[in-house]
């Protein structure tokens, strides 16, 4: 049986400080392993799309300087430029579908962000795009704390995107348990997952069931810890102007200066947490099919 699960890498080139990086991505790749999947971590070489890396690949995407970060929009010019680039979920989504892998897991989806100054959002993640298009599984702990999360669970709704609890009855919002914003349904097992899942795929829906799983008890951070530091951080990426690709990866570096290492083990452990469900849930798919 081949259970191949599709995994970002953004998260290891952008979304943790090194030398962690390389050891969760390690962690993940294992972590499917063990649970009888095939880990494919999807990122751009030199201009290749690839899928699955060699060991000496996941080590350069962490260490190397200069790995863009990769969305939909940014595929086609680290293509035809030859350059190396860390893929988002949006686009390791899009690369994943079309290689036939239909399961992928991550840590916190974009979303809609936070604005302090009350104007209109207008920073909207392409991740909502790729998930409102492309008919795959995603595994993930819910949108990041950073965002506007009513409003990204508002997106999600209007998008047609079926948001299940995994063994929770409200959404989280990654390192946090919940988000206090209710999911569309509950399961429990990968087999209900993959029930949902086929019955998406038997009414023609396109666009992804978003599997949403709390972060593991022992590391999960309230929400009241972290709104005040986010607060913190916010103004700061205000003050500095931060738009566009730049703000996500300088908002969680900031809760991680603020709140110290519990933040960190928090996404380890979630991401790693993350790509097991996702591993069984492949499992069950493939056996199904
Ligand atoms: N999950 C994490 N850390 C991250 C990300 C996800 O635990 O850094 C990345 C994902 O690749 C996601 C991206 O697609 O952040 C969203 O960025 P933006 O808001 O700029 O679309
Ligand atoms: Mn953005």
């Amino acid at each position: 049986m081949d259970a191949p699960v599709a995994l970002e890498s953004t998260v290891i080139a952008h979304g943790l400080p090194a030398p962690h990086n390389l050891d969760t991505a390690r962690r993940c790749e294992a972590a499917v392993r063990a649970e009888g999947a095939r880990p494919c971590t999807i990122a751009i070489l030199k201009g290749q799309v690839r899928l699955g890396l060699h060991p000496d690949e996941l080590r350069y995407l962490a260490t190397a300087p200069g790995i863009r970060k990769v969305s939909l929009r940014d595929l086609p010019v680290v293509v035809a430029r030859g350059l190396d680039g860390a893929t988002t979920v949006a686009a390791t989504l899009h690369l994943a579908w079309r290689a036939g892998i239909p399961v992928m897991a991550t840590g916190g989806i974009g979303g809609v962000h936070r604005r302090i100054d009350g104007q209109p959002a207008m920073d909207i993640s392409a991740d909502l795009e790729a998930l409102a298009r492309i008919p795959a599984i995603v595994v993930c702990s819910g949108p990041k704390i950073i965002l506007d999360l009513e409003a990204t669970r508002e997106q999600l709704e209007t998008r047609g995107i079926t948001v299940v609890g995994y063994r929770t009855d409200t959404m989280p919002a990654f390192y946090c348990p919940t988000s206090g914003l209710p999911v569309d349904v509950r399961c429990d097992t990968p087999a209900e997952v993959v029930a949902l899942y086929r019955a998406r795929q038997r009414l023609g829906l396109p666009g992804a069931l978003l599997v949403t799983v709390p972060p593991p008890d022992r590391v999960a951070l309230p929400r009241e810890v972290v709104l005040p530091a986010l607060e913190q951080a916010l103004q700061d990426a205000e003050t500095r102007q931060l738009r566009a690709e730049a703000l996500t990866p300088f908002l969680l570096a900031r809760l991680r200066e603020r709140l110290g290492s519990r933040v960190l083990q928090a996404n380890i452990a979630l991401l790693e947490q993350n790509a097991i469900v996702a591993a069984r849930i492949a499992r069950a798919l493939a056996t199904a099919t």
